[in-house]
């Protein structure tokens, strides 16, 4: 039995490098019927069924998991972000920071395509909010130091609608990886689904990335099994009013006495934010409401 890591999933094989090699592997049926697939980023046991080739039997413990991007064991996701077409909606954003928050997780944003539009109002709301915030151009490689600088000794996934230019940042960052990128659609105001599936590549600087296919606004993935009263605390710019609320299960909506709606009435937390974090109260509400009938 050998150990390694999954660097790509790709119609239901999964690629391992282990033992200074790559094994071409499919997973053991009961890690499918248990639920468990395996993920890219997994440490995998495998045994080795042929030259080349083996069996994923098991996936060591994980630090943490997401479903959408599909990836494990990450130390920051990497959300990019577009002013210009595919335009970003900030509450997929305020989404996946709280997603990657409530698995310890960092998030990043990174504005794309500032040669066409440099995005002024989501640079505003995410540096004010205490993220880590770039402005780049895959085109003119804008942003290209300070995103080397955010991913070195890091392994991160990228990830953010299709069109954005997931693939496009990392052919910037290393060209000889000649990933391939899609167009946009003016009809439809999307990208296509040109990566179809997750794979590392390794960057200078000890930095691992994960490339991961896009998605449409419309079926980002909901931030899971989050009770109404956690998601107040993957929101790093409540963080200084939380607890100075008049009570102490406050969930800041429409209780007396919030520290944290004071903070929204007079600016110090940007109308965006408080806008995202009421909508993804109302949809774990609308969940639990589900759950109880
Ligand atoms: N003008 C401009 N176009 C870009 C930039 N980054 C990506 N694109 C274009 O946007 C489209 C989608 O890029 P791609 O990397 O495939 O997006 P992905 O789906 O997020 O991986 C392609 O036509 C790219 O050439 C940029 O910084 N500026
Ligand atoms: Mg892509
Ligand atoms: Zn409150």
């Amino acid at each position: 039995m050998l150990q390694g890591v999954i660097f790509k999933a790709l119609s239901g094989f999964y690629y391992v490098e282990a033992d200074g090699g790559t094994l071409e592997c499919r997973a053991r049926g009961r890690l499918r019927l248990d639920g468990v697939p395996p993920l890219v980023g997994d440490t995998v046991s495998v045994a080795v069924s042929g030259p080349g080739k083996g069996v994923v039997m098991d996936i060591l413990p994980r630090r943490n998991a997401f479903t959408r991007p599909p990836v494990a064991n990450i130390d920051q996701l990497v959300i990019i972000a577009s002013g210009a077409l595919p335009v970003t909606d900030p509450f997929l954003i305020d989404r996946m920071t709280a997603a990657a928050h409530s698995r310890g997780c960092r998030a990043v944003i990174c504005v794309n395509k500032c040669d066409m539009d440099d995005a002024d109002a989501l640079f505003d709301i995410y540096s004010r909010a205490g993220f880590i915030t770039i402005r780049a151009s895959a085109d003119t490689g804008q942003g290209r130091d300070e995103i080397r600088s955010v991913l070195a000794g890091r392994f991160s996934a990228l990830t953010g609608n299709s069109g954005v230019g997931k693939s496009s940042i990392l052919n910037m960052l290393a060209p000889e990886l000649g990933i391939a990128t899609g167009d946009v659609s003016r009809k439809l105001g999307r990208g296509r689904h040109t990566t179809r599936h997750v794979e590392l590549y390794r960057l200078g600087g000890d930095a691992i990335i994960a490339d991961t296919p896009g998605f449409s606004s419309f079926d980002a993935d909901s931030i899971g099994m989050m009770k109404r009263s956690e998601i107040q605390h993957t929101f790093p710019d409540f963080a200084p009013y939380i607890g100075k609320c008049r009570f102490d299960d406050c969930l800041h909506i429409s209780e007396p006495g919030c520290a944290v709606r004071a903070a929204a009435d007079s600016g110090a937390i940007h109308p965006s934010r408080r806008a995202g974090y009421e909508r993804l109260c109302r949809e774990a509400a609308d969940r639990e409401a589900r759950k109880y009938n």
